[in-house]
């Protein structure tokens, strides 16, 4: 059974499954973070490297092993055959991340069903999920889309789509299928990794899981990826080579991306050397490369398995403002009494005693600006929780105005 107050990765899917496999042998144990995986196939599956307590294969006595061979209908069918089986697989964790490529027929199919397990036992989600290429031809394609409109919209907590057709732009046209597939899944994998580390524990400076729901609440949206890494001890330019090398990463698709996203998420890791200096300058940099109405999440994080090294992962997020979805008061994203980490970092000590308060930056609400705000308990989740809680950044701890009293 799992314990509270944690994050599972679920791999919908073989591609999903081999994503989550990726992001698996990347985390170290003390990130805490759980991996699991759900397929049809059961070659697929066994490759993942995921080990059996953490995996399921689905409907084996139907297919046999086998994939659905791309038929969206047969994966519904799979998932909702085992669901009693995927609930207790997923149990109850405190925030879910599915990670998966749509096109087929398990994880196109099958999202909605995870998608209503998390709605019935109240467990926010976020979907990552990668678009076919449009050589994949347009019945793949509007599947994944009708996924995303019918079953993920209504309900999750936040969409974010990443089209494979971002590699053509990127990549010379020789280049071989598997390798522009294997490069997208690396670059996928490290972004979810980005994103779960922005989630958990160990957060310097840290954005909370209700913020991006609210950020990203009920919208379709089209993402590209960036991430960047740096070496070097803590007062040299580390993060900002991490911060170049993101900036020119091949899924980005160019520093451009940034100026024109309705929001950006900025997750910046590093060993605990990391200091709020190097988190401060380095998120203010990037923040230039902003549009003045882009909404802007940020968080740094520690993991001490980093070293001397830094990432900066960043998710240029663009809403279709044509499918914005009005449904909100029925279901509402993130409970909030359900939160993912604390303000401090694990050891509980101060990366940096001398630290000057830091007093957070007041963005405009960007794309929000224009929508209906979503009220519940008297807040306006539109509003990111740092500034509902007129929060600052003292020594590594969260003051909020009412603590501050
Ligand atoms: N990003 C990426 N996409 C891939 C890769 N391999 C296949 N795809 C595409 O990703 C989509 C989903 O493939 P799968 O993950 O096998 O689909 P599935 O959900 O397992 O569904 P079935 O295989 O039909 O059971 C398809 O449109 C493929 O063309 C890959 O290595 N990386
Ligand atoms: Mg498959």
């Amino acid at each position: 059974m799992d314990t509270p107050n944690q994050l599972t990765i679920l791999g919908l899917g073989s591609v999903g499954a081999a994503a989550a496999g990726r992001i698996r042998s990347l985390l170290p144990e003390s990130a805490g973070i759980r991996i699991k995986a759900i397929d049809t196939d059961a070659r697929k599956l066994a490759a993942s490297g995921i080990p059996d307590a953490d995996k399921l294969q689905i409907a084996s006595n139907w297919r046999q092993g086998r994939g659905c061979g791309g038929n969206v209908l047969d994966g519904q069918r799979a998932l909702a055959f085992d669901r009693a089986k995927i609930e207790t697989l997923i149990g109850r964790p405190e925030f879910l991340l599915v990670t998966a490529a749509f096109g087929g027929g398990t994880a196109t199919g099958g999202a909605g069903i995870i998608q209503s397990i998390c709605r019935k036992n109240n467990i926010p989600v976020i979907f990552l999920v990668t678009l076919p290429f449009t050589q994949e031809g347009h019945s793949r394609r509007q599947a994944a889309e009708d996924t995303i409109r019918q079953d993920l919209l209504s309900g999750a907590d936040a969409v974010l789509a990443l089209p494979n057709d971002l590699l053509y732009s990127v990549l010379p046209p020789t280049t071989p299928v598997l390798e522009a597939y294997d490069m997208a899944n690396q670059e996928f994998a490290r972004t979810a990794y980005g994103i779960a580390l922005l989630l958990t524990q160990n957060n310097l400076l840290a954005p909370d899981t209700a913020d991006l729901a609210a950020m990203l609440h009920r919208k379709k949206s089209f993402c590209s990826i960036g991430i960047g890494q740096g070496t070097g001890e803590n007062g040299t330019d580390r993060c900002l080579k991490a911060l170049e090398e993101m900036l020119q990463s091949p899924l980005l698709g160019g520093a451009d991306k940034l100026a024109k996203a309705d929001a950006v998420i900025f997750s910046l890791i590093g060993g605990s050397t990391l200091s709020l200096g190097e988190v401060r300058q380095t998120l203010d940099t990037a923040i230039e490369y902003l549009g003045s109405s882009t909404a802007v999440l940020s968080g740094a994080s520690v993991e001490p398995s980093f070293g001397d090294r830094v990432m900066m992962c960043a998710i240029a997020v663009n809403f279709d403002d044509q499918e914005e979805m009005n449904a909100v008061a029925e279901h509402p994203a993130v409970p909030q009494e359900k939160k993912v980490r604390s303000s401090r970092s694990r050891s509980g000590k101060h990366s940096d005693e001398n630290q000057q308060v830091f007093a957070f930056e007041n963005p405009s609400k960007g794309i929000m600006e224009r929508t209906t705000p979503v009220i519940w308990n008297g807040e306006d989740l539109d509003d990111p929780t740092w500034r509902r809680r007129s929060a600052s950044l003292d020594q590594g701890s969260i003051i909020t105005a009412e603590a501050a009293k």
